[in-house]
């Protein structure tokens, strides 16, 4: 009697298991579809977030350490007086007013910058920007100078400058330019 009732209580567990078992394997499935449906998403979404912040830690050259230095000189003469050019372009709020270039800046500063009247160019950049070179017209985007209806002459190391706004900037070099 207590055999059978073994017996039979181990068919019912057989059963129970079994069932349990597809039970099991259904709702396997089911989670398993549920990852598809929900994980994948959520775990794309995850990844754009930390490739963006990635890609916008990059832009604003993050820990990117100063990789170019150089020191053109400029000297700026407006209606035939020799002008002083202002400490702190770049940096100081009203002498800073093109931001396009900021992300290849050293913290704080424009990659185009001066630190004092001495007409000293500093270009500091986190970036080597061989294909798309600092020029003179960056810098004078990052002062905001108005030059609007004014003449501009300029003269880099005794050679005449076309066009300054295109014009490369260069270590040591002298630029002398008439404003009139
Ligand atoms: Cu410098």
């Amino acid at each position: 009697m207590k055999k059978s009732i073994k017996i039979g209580s181990n068919k019912d567990n057989n059963k129970d298991n079994n069932k349990s078992d597809s039970y099991l394997a259904l709702s396997r499935r089911k989670r398993r579809k549920k990852l598809l449906k929900f994980g994948i998403p959520i775990m794309a979404v995850i990844a754009a977030f930390g490739i963006f912040a990635f890609m916008q830690a990059q832009d604003r050259g993050i820990g990117a350490p100063m990789v170019s230095h150089i020191h053109p000189n400029l000297t700026l003469v407006t209606d035939g007086n020799p002008t002083s050019i202002p400490e702190n372009i770049g940096m100081d709020q009203s002498l800073y007013n093109d931001r396009s270039l900021d992300k290849y800046g050293m913290s704080g500063m424009a990659p185009l910058h001066t630190h004092d009247s001495s007409g000293t160019i500093h270009v500091e950049s986190n970036a080597n920007r061989n294909s798309i070179p600092y020029t003179l017209g960056d810098f004078f985007n990052v002062w905001g100078l108005d030059l609007e209806g004014k003449t501009i002459k300029v003269i880099a190391n005794g050679n005449s400058v076309p066009d300054f706004r295109s014009h490369k900037l260069k270590d040591g070099e002298n630029i002398v330019m008439e404003i009139t």
